[in-house]
């Protein structure tokens, strides 16, 4: 692969600006969640001025906030933060399925990428076991994949 143009994101987080929209549903898990990506942000250079986390109800409202977020041209990177667990809910899919699209229509309209830190499970233990346990955490992974797609798009 040595002679080959790669072009890859480095985990890079100095002086970029990122909107981390969380939702207040299933608190308990979305704030272990926002933990885990500011600290992998900051870790990696983030600026803590250049961080704005923004409250939101639920998953729904996930791509109304994060489309106005996206055309405010403040912000390099927008993490979507939030937890929607089919135990707690009837209408699990509706509210999945419409926050997974939603948001990912905004990052193709727009051109700001977004990181997907959308929990999606059956059970509130699966939920904990993403967010900090033993299946790692979404919201780290997000941030992760986030900060290289915004390095990467920086170079095309
Ligand atoms: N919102 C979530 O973020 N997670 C859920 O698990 C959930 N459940 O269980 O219903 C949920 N519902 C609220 C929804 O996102 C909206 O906030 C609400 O319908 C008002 O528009």
């Amino acid at each position: 692969m040595r002679d080959i143009h790669t072009i890859e994101g480095q985990y890079d987080a100095r002086n970029l600006r990122f909107a981390i929209l969380a939702t207040r549903f299933n608190d308990f898990i979305v704030d272990r969640l926002i933990s885990g990506a500011i600290d992998y942000l900051s870790r990696h250079g983030a600026d803590p001025d250049k961080l704005t986390i923004i409250r939101i109800p639920g998953a729904f409202e996930l791509p109304v906030v994060c489309k106005k977020l996206a055309e405010s041209g403040q912000y390099d990177g927008i993490l979507a933060l939030g937890a929607v667990i089919r135990g707690a809910t009837p209408h699990f899919d509706f509210v999945a399925g419409e926050a997974t699209k939603g948001l990912a229509q905004v990052a193709l309209q727009s051109g700001v990428p977004v990181g997907f830190g959308l929990l999606t499970t059956d059970s509130i233990e699966q939920a904990i076991e993403r967010a900090g346990t033993k299946a790692g955490n979404k919201g780290v992974e997000a941030a992760s994949a986030l900060l290289e797609t915004v390095r990467v798009l920086q170079q095309l």
